[in-house]
This record gives C-alpha cells, structure tokens and sequence, in this order.
C-alpha cells in the first residue's frame, strides 16, 4: 500500500486506548501509570496566544536537528529552548500516556497520531501563526495521517533498511535473513524498536509490517528469536559510531541515520532488502498542556522557512516534506519513485493488536 494512499485513514477509536497504553509503556507500569493522566488541564489555542513567551521545552527524537537549528531560533526570537530527546515512539508514547506536561511540542511518527488524538493530547495548530505552512509539499499538506493537517506540521520522513561496512562483508546483504547468518555474530544489531524489528521479520515472509495475524507474529517471533544470538544488541542511537568504529558492521537502522554515518565513513552502506520494508514520517505536534504555545507557533513557523528545513535534512539525512527546501539541500533524498514505493509500506497505528505485539517483543528482549 503506497504511503499516501487516501483510503488509508486510520480513525481515533476509543477502544484501543488500553490496550496502545500498555504497549507503551510495558503491561505491568501501565496499571500504575494510568491513574497519573489528565491532571494538567488541557488548554484550547484557537485564539489570541498573546506575546511570545520566553521559554520553549521540546520533547523530540534525538540527532534530528541541524546543529545551529535551535541557537538561531533562540537568537533570533529571545526565547530559551530546552531540548528532551527520546528514541523510540514507545519511549515518547509512555511519557504521554502517563501525564508527562511541561512540553510545547513532540515530534511522534505519524503511527501514533490515532493514538494521540484519541486521548486529546494533542491540540489543533492555531493557522493565523503559521505563515510558511504553504512550503510543504503537497503531498504533504493534507496528508493522511492529519487530513488538513489540523494537528500536525511533518518535519522528517525515511525508511528502515540495513546499514553495513563495505570493508567488512563481501557484498551488499539483501535480505532481512541476514540477521539469521552466525557469520556476523556479534558484529550485528538490530533497532531497539519493536514496530523495526517485528516488521521486517514479517516482511522477511512477505507479511505486512502491520499484520496482526497471530499466526504471522508467531512466525516474526521464531525468526528475531533465532537472530537474537547472533546480535550484539538491539540499539537504535549508538549505532552511528559503532558502525563508524568498526565494532558493527551490520546494522537494522533509519535511512538518515545511516546517512550521518555515511557521511563520517565512506566505507558505510545502506540497503533497502529486497523483501521491502517501511517508510515512516516524523511530525510536530502541539501538546493539550503546552506552557508556552505562542513560542511553540513560532518554532513551527521558523522550522517550515526553506532554509532551516534544508539544513536539517541536510544535516540529518532524511528527506524533507519541504517543497521549497527540496532546491536548497545537499544530501536530502528525493520522495521515493512509485517503483520504490511498492517494496515499502507505511507504519499503522496497530489498534488492539498492540497488546500481541507488546508481549512478543516483551519476550523477545527478555529471551
Ligand atoms: C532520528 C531518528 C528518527 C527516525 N535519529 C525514526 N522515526
């Protein structure tokens, strides 16, 4: 199913809610954490947000920021940013669910946002504020994720493939089944993300990334379990400079983080295996309780000018929703062909079956 396809719409449902929770935050903390949410009162951000306060706290993934993005942001509107970072959906999901405030703005994958707005975390953009919004690529603008993209502005898309030194392997690997070759033991890893690793292995068996069916997660399950011994770990962050080192030579990882560490060694390739895989996009969103929402407009708007998307695509690696940015970068990669699409598939939220996925990945790490 290509990224974009408009029959894809994926609703808020109420009746997911428990079950997204505990996927997020392990089955045993979700009782205890529950009790935590709704205490900050959500706030409505459709009128006059006043003047631009002097705080700003992001809550983002990490290594997703050119590196002056933020101080000239700071420089040029007086505002102090504080940056929390995250590495995985779940880790960010967690923090959410269990009443985390303080926040401005996060940047989940779009997986999550029937998730999000479900439990009214999220608050719709206030337009009157966003003056660069026509920047973004049409495709973009009204994406299916956030028809009219009332909640959200996308900030970052890539895919999940395989990262490996050139140096150290013969040929380039081409299939997720790399992970089951004890040629690499210990010189492998696999992200530390359980929609990464359970989605490839079914990939590996021509399944969608977003099955449900317990049989197929069975089989996904016997497959990262028979891959377990020969990983040095599953990690996600670390795994630029272990492969930079050396220590790694085979590695599950995001397109534009294998870019940054193409970028330190040539010796680094990357790999889309030829049993497909899935693309994702990142996207800001606006938290219920945001403290400073008028900054928070602010850096939405600062973020969609050409020149500062360009420099995080280009400084990140991954391709840029940006269509005025798309000129300027150096490195950005372009939206993927239709031929290209077809091997990739796009992350869904998983509804109930979040539970059977969270005990098998409970399982697998504890194996
Ligand atoms: C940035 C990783 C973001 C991509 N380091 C994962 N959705």
């Amino acid at each position: 199913m290509p990224f974009f396809d408009r029959s894809d719409r994926t609703l808020p449902r109420r009746d997911f809610l428990r079950s997204a929770t505990a996927a997020a935050l392990g089955s045993s903390a979700a009782a205890a954490l529950l009790g935590a949410c709704g205490k900050a009162a959500p706030r409505d951000f459709s009128g006059d947000l006043g003047p631009i306060e002097k705080r700003l706290n992001l809550y983002l993934w990490s290594d997703y920021l050119a590196p002056d993005t933020i101080s000239r942001f700071e420089a040029e509107h007086g505002v102090e940013v504080s940056l929390d970072t995250y590495e995985s959906n779940e880790e960010l999901a967690a923090k959410l669910l269990a009443g985390a405030t303080g926040y401005d703005l996060a940047l989940p994958a779009t997986y999550l946002f029937p998730l999000l707005l479900g439990r009214d975390l999220i608050a719709p953009l206030n337009r009157r504020y966003l003056s660069n919004l026509g920047n973004l690529a049409p495709l973009f603008a009204d994406p299916v994720w956030d028809p009219g993209g009332v909640h959200s502005v996308p900030w970052g898309w890539g895919t999940t493939g395989i990262a490996y030194r050139k140096d150290r392997l013969p040929s380039a690997p081409d299939s997720w089944g790399v992970f089951h070759d004890a040629t690499y033991r210990g010189k492998m890893t696999m992200l530390d993300d359980v929609r990464d690793v359970i989605g490839c292995f079914l990939r590996y068996r021509g399944r969608s990334i977003n099955s449900v069916d317990p049989s197929e997660l069975a089989d996904a399950k016997r497959d990262a379990l028979a891959a377990k011994p020969n990983l040095r770990a599953y990690a996600s962050a670390p795994v630029k400079s272990q492969l930079i080192a050396g220590d790694i030579w085979l590695a599950q990882l995001w397109s534009g983080d294998a870019v940054q560490a193409m970028a330190e060694r040539p010796e680094i390739g990357f790999v889309v295996p030829k049993e497909g895989s899935m693309i994702f996009a990142d996207a800001l969103v606006l938290l219920r309780t945001a403290p400073h929402p008028r900054a928070a407009h602010a850096f939405i708007d600062y973020i969609l000018r050409p020149e500062v998307a360009a420099a995080i695509a280009d400084a990140t690696g991954y391709g840029t929703p940006n269509q005025a940015a798309q000129a300027l970068t150096r490195r950005a990669p372009p939206y993927p062909s239709a031929a290209e699409l077809e091997r990739l598939e796009y992350q869904r939220d998983l509804g109930e079956g979040v539970q059977l996925w969270d005990r098998i990945w409970t399982e697998i790490k504890a194996a």
